[in-house]
């Protein structure tokens, strides 16, 4: 989950809340928020992002649906066409048991995932010791240059 537009801690929040509102959905774990900066598009807001476990019996293409469904009802203005640009959430598929898939909707295990400290820091937290595509979370999060990811302190008024 990410956002940087609004008020983020918010908007994935929400998502949880929704996520877990439908009856296919069971919520296991959640990690902290964390502020990351911005990747690939560099010239946006800071992020906050935070991954959830969760158990479903919607098949893949079903729960992408589902959150492309929460997407809109929180807001997400798809009309911009900016790639990686702001967003008020973002819901992303990164896995789905062992299954792999690539179709025109869908790639899983997302193609991007062991190159982003703002996926795996968090993901690191609730399924660490999880192995995808063969690579360990925990390992492949401590060799990623995790500068300017920190833990979001929702303490101070931001
Ligand atoms: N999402 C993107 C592009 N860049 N950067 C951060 N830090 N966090 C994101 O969630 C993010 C991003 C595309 O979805
Ligand atoms: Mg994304
Ligand atoms: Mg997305």
């Amino acid at each position: 989950m990410g956002s940087n537009l609004g008020d983020r801690a918010e908007a994935i929040n929400d998502a949880l809340r929704l996520l877990e509102k439908s009856p296919s959905v069971k919520l296991v774990s959640r990690s902290r928020l964390y502020e990351t900066p911005p990747w690939g598009d560099e010239n946006q807001d800071a992020f906050l992002n935070a991954c959830a476990l969760i158990e479903t019996d919607l098949p893949p293409h079903d729960l992408l649906r589902l959150c492309l469904d929460i997407e809109r009802r929180l807001g997400r203005d798809r009309t911009t066409s900016r790639r990686w640009g702001p967003r008020r959430i973002d819901l992303d598929l990164l896995f789905y048991g062992d299954e792999r898939i690539a179709d025109n909707e869908l790639t899983l295990p997302h193609p991007h995932l062991f190159e982003r400290a703002f996926v795996l820091v968090p993901l690191s937290e609730i399924a660490g010791a999880r192995s995808i595509s063969g690579r360990n979370v925990n390992e492949a999060a401590d060799a990623l240059d995790r500068s300017g990811v920190s833990l979001w302190d929702q303490s101070v008024t931001k």
